[in-house]
């Protein structure tokens, strides 16, 4: 009931797009110059909006399909305490998709509507969910990679000129923390073993290391929303700048681990102090965001079986909603 009265906020706000005034979206923009924030209630830009929501619900899918490829090692992992530890890490990224969610329900769209638009795949996810992880080294990977290139990217969110995002963004981002740590832990664990774990290892980091690159998003060239993104003080910075510093802390995290970045190409530029690499397999990226990757099928229709699966419980929630709305009534 909440997020119909939000929808209709919303589809006002979209009929009032057209008649947004100069003046209006001047004094919008030294709202965001000033560095204030910018609340639900506010005025604000159909546009920015409308960003805010592609951008906040494409994050929550990707966190609700993000439990996947880890969920798939939960019943294999090697010890007990691993298992409880995945469990805990898989239970906080669907925490993660619901406040995401919320906060965008926020901005004048429904939940329903989002998960609607996530089932019919009109909504994007993260690239980087469409991989399969195939052995224990996976989950280390992704703990150390993704997790690591997840932090690089939302750090800055946290500043994100949208109040309930940015709000949002702070409890994620500790989260993601512990998140990258114990991926860490899991790698250095197996390049301290024998030698065939630590070849497990660096085929983990062979096959993460590209895919994850890419979870930060077309080159700024290629780019579409990142120059009004960043006018609007959503995003701090462009892809190409995150992408950059993930692989200069991350180059050193690997010599650690005594395990080796599969490019050819990497090598430290003394001058700038950042490491310079081969070219980004892009044709790659546009085939997997369009649905092609090697797993995008199989994550959607497992997506599609859950919710299938939990309409019983919409169901009961709805009717219990109806019985107490009539009780009080
Ligand atoms: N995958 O113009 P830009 C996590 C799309 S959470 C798929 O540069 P923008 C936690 C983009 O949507 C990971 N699509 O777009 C975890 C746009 O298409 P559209 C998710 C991508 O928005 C860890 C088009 O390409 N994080 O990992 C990708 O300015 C472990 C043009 O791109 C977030 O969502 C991609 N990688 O910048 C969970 C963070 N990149 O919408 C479980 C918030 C781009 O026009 C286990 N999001 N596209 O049809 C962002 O910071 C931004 O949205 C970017 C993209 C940087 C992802």
């Amino acid at each position: 009931m909440y997020t119909q009265g939000l929808d209709q906020a919303g589809r006002d706000a979209a009929g009032a797009a057209g008649e947004e005034t100069a003046e209006q979206l001047d004094a919008f923009q030294a709202r965001i110059d000033a560095e204030e924030k910018i609340e639900a209630k506010d005025w604000m830009p159909e546009a920015y909006r409308r960003t805010l929501v592609r951008q906040i619900s494409q994050h929550a899918h990707s966190e609700i399909i993000g439990m996947q490829p880890e969920g798939n090692w939960l019943t294999r992992a090697p010890t007990l305490k691993r298992k409880a530890i995945l469990l805990a890490k898989v239970q906080d990224e669907a925490g993660h998709g619901l406040y995401l969610y919320s906060a965008a329900e926020t901005l004048g769209v429904s939940r329903d509507q989002m998960v609607a638009d996530l089932l019919s795949g009109k909504a994007k996810y993260s690239s980087i969910f469409n991989y399969p992880t195939l052995t224990w080294a996976d989950i280390g990977a992704i703990g150390w990679l993704v997790d690591g290139a997840a932090i690089m990217n939302q750090i800055p969110l946290c500043r994100c000129s949208y109040g309930p995002y940015a709000r949002a963004m702070i409890r994620i981002c500790k989260e993601e923390s512990f998140h990258q740590r114990q991926g860490f832990e899991i790698m250095l664990t197996l390049c301290g073993g024998t030698d065939e774990q630590k070849a497990m290892a660096q085929d983990a980091l062979n096959r993460f290391w590209w895919p994850s690159l890419m979870m930060f998003g077309p080159n700024d060239a290629a780019s579409k929303h990142s120059a009004q993104s960043m006018k609007w003080k959503i995003k701090r910075f462009s892809n190409d700048e995150l992408r950059q510093k993930f692989i200069d802390v991350t180059v050193a995290q690997a010599e650690f681990l005594g395990l080796t970045i599969p490019d050819d190409g990497l090598r430290l530029d003394e001058e700038s102090g950042h490491y310079e690499h081969s070219d980004i397999d892009w044709e790659e990226f546009f085939e997997v965001i369009a649905g092609n990757g090697p797993c995008n099928r199989q994550r959607m229709a497992k997506r599609r079986k859950a919710h299938d699966d939990g309409a019983w419980v919409r169901e009961a929630a709805r009717a219990y909603a109806e019985k107490k709305a009539a009780k009080a009534a």
